[in-house]
């Protein structure tokens, strides 16, 4: 099974480590086509040996490559959003996880208000981790 893992690049780089936590527990289950999203290297500035146009494509091609996407999504990112829009047209299963102990932020409507996307609110990486094996675990053959 293949997942596509979503979450900020240049919307900000706090979360980093989560997001590179949760990468590679969801890599012991299944393959994660974006591994490089929690790469503690990948700065802000990113990948400097791909054009944004290089980027763009890859990206899409591997989202539409993917079985199944599952999205950081506590820090807002133009990109997260854009990818969450196509792959729900691409009829992608969609996971949405989201921190709510952050204080002051709300997660947008567009997210938590669409029906075709699983949203779930955790407190601690141990419950993303379950909801996320309660995910895949939804699909025959992960
Ligand atoms: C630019 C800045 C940082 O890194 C880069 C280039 N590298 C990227 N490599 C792979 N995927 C990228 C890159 N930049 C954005 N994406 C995709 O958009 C990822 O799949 C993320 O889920 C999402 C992040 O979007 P932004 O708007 O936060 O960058």
């Amino acid at each position: 099974m293949k997942i596509y893992f979503a979450a900020s690049i240049r919307g900000g780089r706090e979360d980093q480590n989560k997001y590179n936590e949760l990468i590679r527990f969801l890599s012991s289950k299944v393959e994660v086509l974006t591994e490089h999203v929690g790469d503690p290297d990948l700065e802000q500035t990113g990948e400097k040996n791909l054009s944004d146009q290089e980027i763009y494509q890859r990206d899409l091609e591997w989202l539409a490559s993917a079985d199944a996407v599952v999205a950081e999504v506590t820090n807002p990112s133009l990109g997260v959003g854009y990818e969450l829009g196509i792959a729900e047209k691409m009829n992608k299963p969609i996971l949405c996880l989201y921190e709510n102990t952050k204080e002051g932020r709300k997660l947008s409507a567009m997210i938590s208000g669409n029906p075709q996307f699983r949203t779930f609110p955790y407190n601690n990486l141990d419950q993303a981790k379950e909801e996320i094996l309660s995910f895949i675990s939804s699909f025959p053959d992960s």
